[in-house]
């Protein structure tokens, strides 16, 4: 079989990228070399739909402890009872949640997504707002805080059968039990979408939702610092009142009806070559080191909330309470597009944003959204986010001059050369 130089040749080009660029999108992450040698391994070869102990094909017992270990780490980070580990992506698993709990038509209540929400609590253009009758809250005019009274009316003017919780671009934390209030007065379900924050909680920085959500789920690249996928995650399994039944005629527990749901409800065969790398990086999570490492997330973004603050940056919410920020680029004259494409050219990689009550569409946006947790990683410290948002303002106060962009991206291929992206690459 001929090598395939194409591909492999990209494969190092994209290498090169990352290793010289500052990498600041808020939602990527730079896994370790162990999580893609699990990634990379012979487990992409096998069939295991079903669940570990139950499967369709033979062969399984051991993917079947592979699959068992994932699960009773996560259980075992997040104190949780349940732990689904097959969703292929954050939007997998909320697909999974909603089909398992949910019937069409039915309402949800999530954060707009132009208010820092996701595609899936709800948007027109996704499964959630098609399927379901979205409705939204939005984060308050005055302070950019989540408008939690303004959930509680909407709970009680639409009796929602869900709400959700978490968000793409929020940088405070959440008030669960308040949420969980607002939904026991509608009779509502609570979901917390806490891909975003997820190592941080891990970690106890903030706010936990499992004792108040009934179900939450998560990517496992953000701040988990895993391979790309997702997980379902209950901290107590409770008996489904939906009138749900097996084919045995028996009620089933919340837990079935969600296992059912991930497979066969919207996945094949689970990518077991995943699910072993996301034990590796839950193993890695349990670990003391990457206490650290969430500590200098936090460091790190109040460093660069400080620095940002210095030079007249609006940040919608005042400033972060986790790992990202939004800045409101109004008062520079800039839009999030315009800077978004100029600092790319200086290897500074993140992504426009819409900002509460934005006047600009989607595709332009008023805002940028930056986030630490890559350049965490990479070794960064608090020190290093002024001179980074130095290089961010540069460009920014003169957003045409692509030479001085140029130039700003000389200096830090120069400085990223001191921070490797692995020890012992090899494509
Ligand atoms: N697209 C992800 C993000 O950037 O936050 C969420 O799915």
């Amino acid at each position: 079989m001929q090598f395939d130089q194409e591909i492999f040749d990209l494969i190092q080009q994209e290498y090169q990228r990352q290793q010289m660029g500052l990498e600041l999108i808020a939602s990527e992450n730079i896994a370790s070399e162990q999580v893609m040698r699990a990634m990379g391994n012979i487990m992409t070869n096998k069939y295991a739909e079903g669940y570990p102990g139950k499967r369709y094909y033979g062969g399984c017992e051991i993917v079947d402890m592979s699959e068992q270990l994932a699960i009773d780490r996560a259980k075992k980070i997040f104190s949780v009872d349940f732990a689904n580990v097959q969703p292929h992506s954050g939007a997998q698993a909320n697909a999974a949640l909603m089909l398992a709990i949910l019937k069409p038509g039915d309402k949800i209540l999530g954060l707009d997504l132009s208010m820092g929400g996701h595609l899936t609590h709800g948007s027109s253009v996704n499964f959630s707002g098609k399927l379901y009758e979205p409705h939204f809250y939005a984060v308050k005019k005055e302070d950019g805080l989540v408008d939690y009274d303004m959930m509680e009316q909407k709970a009680h003017e639409q009796r929602p059968k869900l709400i959700i919780c978490g968000a793409s671009a929020y940088s405070r934390d959440w008030d669960y039990a308040r949420v969980r209030s607002i939904a026991d007065a509608v009779g509502a379900y609570v979901l917390c979408d806490m891909s975003h924050p997820a190592g941080l909680i891990a970690k106890g920085h903030l706010n936990a939702p499992f004792e108040h959500c009934h179900f939450v789920t998560s990517t496992t690249h953000k701040t988990l610092r895993g391979p790309r996928g997702g997980i379902i995650l209950m901290k107590q399994d409770f008996e489904n009142t939906m009138g749900i039944l097996d084919t045995k005629g028996n009620l089933k527990m919340m837990s079935d009806l969600i296992n059912l749901a991930v497979f066969p409800g919207t996945q094949g065969g689970p990518l077991e070559h995943v699910i072993a790398a996301k034990a590796v990086a839950f193993f890695e999570i349990m670990q003391d080191d990457f206490k650290v490492y969430t500590t200098q997330i936090l460091a790190n973004a109040k460093a660069m909330e400080k620095a940002f603050d210095a030079r007249g940056y609006h940040m919608v919410s005042g400033g972060t309470d986790n790992h990202l920020l939004l800045i409101d680029l109004r008062n520079k004259n800039v839009s999030g597009k315009k800077a978004e494409n100029m600092l790319v050219k200086a290897d500074i990689t993140l992504n426009k944003n819409m900002v509460p009550y934005d006047d600009k569409s989607p595709f332009i946006t008023s805002g940028i959204r930056v986030g630490v947790p890559a350049l965490t990683t990479r070794g960064l410290k608090e020190h290093h986010m002024d001179q980074i948002v130095h290089w961010i303002d540069t460009i920014i106060a003169d957003i045409d001059n692509e030479s001085k962009a140029l130039a700003v991206k000389s200096e830090i291929n120069e400085f990223m050369k001191g921070f490797e992206l692995y020890q012992n690459w090899k494509v």
